[in-house]
């Protein structure tokens, strides 16, 4: 019996050109290390994790749906309230004093929640993906919290010129609405339209590739699920036809869209758009990821990487149906083929020890955790320059700090923060918020960047590399100069 379901599964094995060739395994021990990050209480539930797990092609089931539950726990209890009782005055559920303040600056007091786009986006694509679906009542709720935020953000843009959180997030609340198939105002759309057209997604810490790719994601799905328009539709095939052109033209020498971690995203548009399997653009950068996996070491990088080795972009979950669909496959990438039919013959037993049909995809359930390997330790010390500067007139001078940290070999640039701390004449602070990403560098000898001010400590490599990794992640060498430069985005 076994042989035949073995012989089965590889006649039937989908026809995907999308995802990695051949490197079944590398791609496997990705998911399974993910899978282990997430098995680990310490570390805040991570919609982007749950959504990498869902779309990858082996699954931990019940894994999963340990995470969903933690998840549900995070959120739901955040906007399971109703829009109208939070937005009294003072009633925010989560106080921020840095963000309130900045929203009263600019609101009525009935307004003083800062919007969370993109968290609660990324929260409600997860929700897509999950099955059996959950109960529509609380989510309608977080549908409304999500509308409200991206109104927010829009008003933010007419103001400001941009919008409050970011074009990321306001993109990722697009996408997320299209994908549970709600409708957004039509202005709301044509503002994201418009940045893109005027280039308005860039920031000084490295290319806008990451931002545009999620934007053109908006894009076609609204055009896909038919929710827009004849006329806009056009303009908004137009505009993802543009920004894969500017990918595209953009590619660098070492088949990279814009850095290593943009080039995901970027893919996932290839997905979508149903290119990725006649654009020579896209095998490139598969080879360049697929030759750099090592650097996608922390659970926020591999969780964006995964999708596309799968082959799948964020689109794929506007189709996922739980098991009823075997057998009723549409085509596309990550779908079923030719075969399903007799697949939908096998008994329910197999399907349900087996496996769990997701809309054409299979799932089975034979992933376990791979768990985080212990850092080598490497013998020895290092001195290390660390300065820090101010480019600003209301700084009191442009370099506030030039001092150089021995430490010891191996160590990251958080250990050398830390160290700093602790040198003669004690006059080095520095402060840090937890993030998905790790910890974000927010404060600097007393000087603390804000989100209003839109500003941040860029961290670079002299003399004017911006890093692309955080500080707990980035290994500096023995001699280097690493700058924390207060910088605008
Ligand atoms: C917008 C953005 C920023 C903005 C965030 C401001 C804001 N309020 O929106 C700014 C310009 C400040 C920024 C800074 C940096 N960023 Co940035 N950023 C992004 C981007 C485009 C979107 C993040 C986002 O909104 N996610 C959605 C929300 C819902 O998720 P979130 O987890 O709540 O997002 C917050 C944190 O992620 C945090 N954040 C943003 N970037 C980074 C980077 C690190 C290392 C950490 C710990 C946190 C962090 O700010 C977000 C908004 O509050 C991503 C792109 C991507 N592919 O993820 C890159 C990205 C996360 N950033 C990246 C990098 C490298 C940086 C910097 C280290 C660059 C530098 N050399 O200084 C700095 C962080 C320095 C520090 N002080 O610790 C890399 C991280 C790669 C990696 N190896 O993990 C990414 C993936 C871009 C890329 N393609 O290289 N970033």
């Amino acid at each position: 019996m076994w042989l035949l379901l073995i012989l089965l599964q590889a006649a039937v094995l989908p026809a995907q050109l999308c995802e990695a060739p051949g490197e079944v395994a590398a791609v496997q021990a990705l998911s399974a290390r993910l899978l282990g990050l997430s098995a680990d209480p310490a570390r805040d539930p991570d919609p982007s994790v749950y959504l990498a797990l869902r779309l990858g092609t082996d699954h931990d089931l019940r894994g999963e749906e340990r995470y969903l539950a933690r998840l549900q726990d995070a959120f739901q209890h955040r906007y399971g309230r109703s829009l109208q009782a939070a937005s009294r005055p003072h009633s925010a559920p989560h106080s921020h004093p840095q963000r309130d303040a900045a929203a009263t600056q600019h609101s009525t007091s009935a307004e003083v929640e800062w919007p969370e786009t993109g968290r609660l986006a990324l929260y409600l694509l997860g929700l897509r993906a999950t099955c059996p679906p959950p109960e529509p009542g609380p989510q309608r709720s977080l549908v409304t919290w999500l509308k409200y935020y991206l109104e927010e953000d829009w008003a933010g843009s007419r103001r400001h010129g941009h919008p409050l959180t970011s074009y990321y997030q306001y993109s990722l609340g697009v996408l997320a609405l299209c994908v549970h198939r709600k409708r957004v105002r039509e202005e709301v759309i044509r503002r994201l339209l418009v940045a893109e057209h005027h280039g308005r997604f860039g920031h000084t810490s490295g290319s806008a590739v990451d931002t545009e790719a999620v934007a053109a994601l908006a894009f076609a799905c609204l055009q896909r699920e038919r929710l827009v328009g004849a006329r806009l539709s056009a303009e908004l095939g137009a505009a993802t036809r543009a920004v894969r052109r500017r990918m595209v033209e953009a590619q660098g020498q070492d088949g990279f869209f814009g850095n290593i971690y943009s080039t995901p995203w970027a893919m996932q548009v290839f997905i979508a758009t149903d290119t990725c399997r006649t654009q020579p653009a896209y095998s490139r950068a598969m080879a360049a990821l697929l030759g750099h996996l090592d650097a996608f070491s922390t659970a926020a990088t591999m969780a964006q990487v995964l999708p596309v080795l799968h082959g799948r972009s964020y689109l794929d979950i506007a189709s996922m149906r739980c098991q009823e669909e075997l057998g009723r496959s549409q085509g596309g990438a990550g779908t079923w083929r030719g075969a399903d039919m007799a697949l939908a013959q096998m008994p329910p037993w197999w399907w349900l020890g087996v496996c769990q049909c997701h809309g054409g995809f299979l799932l089975t359930d034979t992933l376990s955790p791979i768990s985080p390997e212990p850092l080598t330790e490497m013998p020895g010390n290092m001195t290390v320059r660390l300065v820090v500067e101010c480019p600003k007139p209301s700084c009191p001078q442009h370099r506030l700090y030039d001092q150089p940290v021995p430490v010891s070999a191996g160590a990251s640039l958080l250990d050398v923060l830390r160290a700093a701390t602790t040198q003669e004449p004690h006059d080095f602070t520095f402060d840090t918020q937890d993030t998905p990403q790790g910890p974000f560098l927010s404060s600097v000898l007393g000087l603390e960047a804000r989100q209003q001010k839109r500003n941040y400590w860029q961290l670079l490599t002299a003399p004017s590399t911006s890093l692309q990794m955080g500080i707990a992640d980035y290994r500096p060498r023995d001699g280097e100069t690493l700058i924390l430069r207060l910088s605008e985005w």
